[in-house]
């Protein structure tokens, strides 16, 4: 459909549909943690699925990346007001972890768990039907110690602190459990498009 006075050009324009509210768009890739970078090994890594308290899987690293890998090419949103067009990563989709595993029915909710101490809520339904992946790759390269690497969490639609660098677990709870930076006053779900950055937004 032709509209008078618009006319179809590569400019700001074209993405301001895809930068939420109180957000600018970078080039770059900031670096945010909480701590100091760990330096986990493939050797030591393991990734563990639990139910609550019990562990009902456990990957080594040879044992993770040889499940279906997946590329999803993603906007990512930080609660410190970057945006980051079109991020290209790989790794594996929740959906075929949870195949892997044999669960086809997870409790609601996930605390994700890393190396560092991290953690970060999500909905169980957040990281199903092909939203969420454990990344391994970025840029077609193995995910850099700064950005996660070995492997990290990618959840793009939520803001970036949910997608857990270091990742070395998901627990699946029948409640809601806030992690790291929900317990310091960052909002429990958190999505960009509702800027839902800090509790009680
Ligand atoms: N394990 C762990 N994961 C983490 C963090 C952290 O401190 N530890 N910081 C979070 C925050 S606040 C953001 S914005 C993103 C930053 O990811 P980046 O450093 O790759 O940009 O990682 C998230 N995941
Ligand atoms: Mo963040």
């Amino acid at each position: 459909m032709a509209t008078r006075g618009f006319t179809r050009k590569t400019s700001p324009a074209d993405y301001a549909d895809r930068i939420p509210p109180g957000q600018s768009r970078t080039e770059g890739f900031p670096v945010l943690s909480a701590g100091p970078t760990p330096r986990v090994s493939l050797g030591d890594w393991s990734f563990t699925l639990k139910i609550g308290p019990r562990p009902m899987m456990r990957w080594t690293w040879e044992e993770f990346t040889a499940l279906p890998q997946t590329k999803m090419t993603r906007d990512i949103h930080c609660v410190t007001k970057w945006s980051k067009l079109n991020t290209p990563w790989r790794g594996v989709l929740i959906d075929d972890i949870l195949a892997e595993a044999g669960l086809a029915l997870p409790p609601d909710y996930t605390l994700a768990h890393s190396f560092d101490g991290y953690s970060t809520n999500v909905p169980t339904a957040d990281l199903i039907g092909g939203k969420a992946m454990v990344a391994t790759h970025y840029e077609g390269k193995p995910l850099t110690p700064e950005h996660g690497g070995p492997a990290r969490l990618l959840v793009p639609h939520l803001y970036f602190w949910k997608s857990a660098k270091w990742i070395n677990a998901l627990q699946f709870l029948e409640r809601d459990e806030a992690g790291f930076w929900e317990l310091r006053g960052y909002h429990i779900y958190g999505d960009p498009w509702r800027e839902q950055r800090y509790r009680g937004d």
